[in-house]
């Protein structure tokens, strides 16, 4: 199988995911919308945007959500998602999209957009440390998003935190999510994938 990812966006949690269950996935970054061998990514995945993951048969499958859970399932023993037909996996389906859309897209998107209106990046802004709290609701006293495990969902949290930090969140002042933050962070295959892309990161700025 084969990730194309950009370093440290929403594929990050996919590349944490793949390194967690141990799956031969070959990660291959995009820039510009070309692939590390110099083809049209559009040809791969028809938005542009990653993650996208190519399966071993040609077939591609282009929203976090579907590659963070196709990947767990590969390999269940490694309890990345729970069981299908089981509330905890309509628990872990709920976060996922809870991740996607409300953080992800209204929060994120319009910050990270140069040309967006400054109304909706300002009101993007207003949002950060509300969810924030909402977030450290959701997580009550536990370590992981869904269940008592280390779920896809905390790989995609993990990756979303890392860009509150980005934004000027100092995640310190939410002593749950700061703490959360640190823990999964020393997770090694989090500090592995996360290590192969800040050195994309830095190759590409020198
Ligand atoms: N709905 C998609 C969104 C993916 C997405 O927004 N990917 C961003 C990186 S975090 C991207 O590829 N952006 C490239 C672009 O906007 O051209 C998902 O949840 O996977």
């Amino acid at each position: 199988m084969e990730l194309f990812a950009s370093p440290m966006a929403c594929s990050l949690a996919s590349h944490i995911t793949a390194l967690e269950a141990g799956l031969p996935v070959k990660v291959r970054f995009v820039k510009d919308k070309k692939t590390d061998d110099g083809s049209d990514f559009f040809a791969i995945a028809g938005n542009g945007y990653v993650p996208a993951l190519r399966l071993d048969n040609g077939e591609v499958l282009n929203e976090g959500s579907s590659v963070l859970q196709y990947l767990a399932d590969r390999k269940p023993e490694a309890g990345l998602a729970p069981a299908w037909g089981t509330i905890e996996r309509y628990r872990l389906i709920d976060t996922l999209n809870y991740l996607a859309t409300e953080v992800h897209k209204k929060l994120f998107q319009p910050i990270f957009t140069p040309d967006a209106p400054a109304d909706a990046k300002a009101a993007a802004k207003a949002q950060l440390e509300p969810t924030l709290d909402y977030i450290v609701r959701r997580l009550g006293k536990s370590s992981y998003l869904v269940g008592e495990k280390f779920t896809v969902a905390d790989a995609y949290l993990v990756t979303l935190l890392n860009w509150f930090s980005f934004v000027g969140c100092d995640l310190k002042k939410w002593p749950t999510i700061g703490a959360y933050h640190q823990k999964h962070l020393q997770r090694p295959a989090v500090a592995q994938a996360m290590g192969v892309e800040m050195e994309e990161r830095k190759r590409r700025a020198a």
